[in-house]
């Protein structure tokens, strides 16, 4: 059972999401994708499917210009098989942008998402140097109690 426990919270800290854009609407035109993103967390690691008939839709990954004004640099190739996988290599903004006709600006087919860091499983050490409030070192045991308690739920359920 521990062992179950312990495999559980490590694999639950390496294991990368797969997030398919758009969910089974896929990537189109008139569909919110900052509410389809909202709510969800992206990490290194993780990986965005992008799904649309081929010759329909494709996908431009541009900086926040781009994103604002629905332009991709001229010289850029976009993703085109209809189901394109993009793997989240670094932290931070990220910008995506369907690059047929007017699909970004009149048809709204433009994604931003941000990437957190890669979900690592060992809590984060407090710096040496500094005392650490007891306040702080409690929110570190908190949050361990609360993904162990999380992973024994997870393992009852699937007990059952
Ligand atoms: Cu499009």
């Amino acid at each position: 059972m521990f062992i179950l426990v312990v495999a559980i919270l490590i694999s639950a800290g390496t294991l990368a999401k797969e997030f398919v854009v758009g969910d089974d609407s896929g990537w189109t035109i008139k569909f919110d994708y900052q509410t389809w993103a909202t709510g969800k967390e992206f990490h290194v690691g993780d990986k965005l499917v992008f799904n649309y008939p081929v010759g329909a839709h494709n996908v431009h990954k541009v900086n926040a210009t781009g994103f604002q004004d629905c332009v991709a640099p001229l010289d850029a190739i976009p993703l085109a098989t209809g189901s394109d996988v993009v793997t989240l290599a670094t932290p931070g903004k990220k910008w995506y942008i369907c690059g047929v006709g007017k699909h970004c600006e009149v048809g709204g087919q433009k994604l931003v998402i941000t990437v957190l860091p890669k979900l690592s499983a060992s809590a984060p050490a407090p710096a040496p140097q500094a005392v650490a409030p007891t306040s702080a070192a409690n929110g570190v045991v908190s949050s361990v109690l609360q993904m162990l308690l999380a992973a024994i739920v997870y393992v009852v359920t699937i007990m059952v």
